[in-house]
């Protein structure tokens, strides 16, 4: 069967079945696995990982970070480390303003925390070493038990325009961090989208960024949110459960089942779907569901595309134009309030 069949259906923890070709287990209703093969999973960590990082202005006047020279982009590039890893980025600040990066959700010392309280900001045209470090879950002596590092993160500038980074979040130095377990299922692509203020990364509002894949593709999403506003992401016709991956681990997993999450500066969480199960290919629109937002510009699409590459009753065009830009305050005084 293709990979990207629309009818596959994954049952996790089925490896072994798939792998032996068995079709069906003593599980009631759940249907197996038919004989394809299993997803992919996260190794274990414990690898010393280095890497350059860049901060640099674009040529609209926005700020990205990037991992070659001339490469930056908004969001910045997906850092994707396994619980165990140690990460050591050689962050270089290429613009005319001191620059930092500033990490959620792993572990580090103080000398890597990007603040000018603790002197880890970058000044222009100087390189400095950030260390992050993750670790698996586990028992404390106490008996306690300990999260580890794994979620869906970000990396943020905490020093342009003002010493919490506001400017610099602003102007696009931001990006995500995905730590996996072991065991984790990996995504055949990961996509990120990024609430900022009233944009999806940074975009006007008429050219919110659209995104693709084809069915049965199985599509990871990092979403993070940042700005003054809380907001409430949707995405059409595909569903996630409310945990850690998005995934539920078995019948008997009590996570949510969701298609809407209200999100606010800061917040970051990710899930993966199976592109077009149960719905088929398609322009499935993503958004923000607050009306005003949305009305404003902040939707896009995820094109889905059959085996074929064709994305059904999809003419090419992206969303219909936003209306003039307002402020949600602006909005909401031309109603009447
Ligand atoms: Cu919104």
């Amino acid at each position: 069967m293709d990979r990207r069949s629309f009818n596959r259906r994954v049952l996790m923890g089925g490896g072994v079945a798939a792998a032996t070709g068995v079709t069906s287990l003593s599980l009631g209703a759940i249907e197996a696995t038919s004989a394809e093969n299993p997803p992919r999973t996260a190794p274990a960590g414990g690898v010393v990982r280095h890497l350059k990082l860049y901060a640099e202005k674009l040529a609209d006047g926005s700020m990205g970070y990037g991992f070659e020279k001339g490469k930056a982009s908004v969001p910045g590039p997906l850092i994707d480390i396994n619980e165990g890893d140690t990460l050591h980025i050689e962050f270089e600040n290429t613009m005319d303003v001191a620059a930092s990066l500033h990490a959620h959700g792993v572990d580090y010392d103080i000398a890597s925390d990007g603040t000018r309280m603790n002197r880890s900001i970058v000044e222009p045209g100087e390189t400095r070493t950030y260390t992050w470090r993750t670790h698996a879950p586990g028992r404390r002596k106490d008996g306690t038990w300990q999260p580890g590092s794994a979620g869906y993160w970000h990396y943020h500038d905490h020093v342009v325009g003002t010493d919490h980074g506001t400017g610099g979040i602003r102007k696009g130095l931001y990006g995500p961090v995905v730590v996996r377990r072991k065991g984790d299922i990996l995504p055949d692509k990961t996509i990120t989208i990024v609430f900022n203020d009233m944009t999806i990364n940074n975009r006007p509002a008429d050219k919110s960024p659209d995104f693709e894949a084809t069915v049965g593709d199985r599509l990871e999403v990092v979403m993070i949110t940042h700005g003054e506003y809380y907001h409430t992401f949707h995405i059409h016709g595909h569903r996630w459960a409310d945990n850690r991956t998005g995934l539920l681990t078995g019948p008997d997993d009590p996570s949510r089942v969701i298609d809407t999450k209200i999100v606010g500066p800061a917040d970051s969480f990710g899930f993966q779907v199976v592109a077009g199960e149960h719905v088929g290919a398609g322009a499935w629109m993503y958004h923000c569901h607050v009306q005003s937002h949305s009305d404003m510009g902040m939707a896009g699409m995820l094109l889905v595309a059959k085996a074929d590459g064709t994305v059904p009753g999809h003419d090419g065009h992206t969303m219909p134009s936003a209306p003039e830009a307002k402020t949600p305050e602006e909005a909401s005084a031309h109603e009447g309030h």
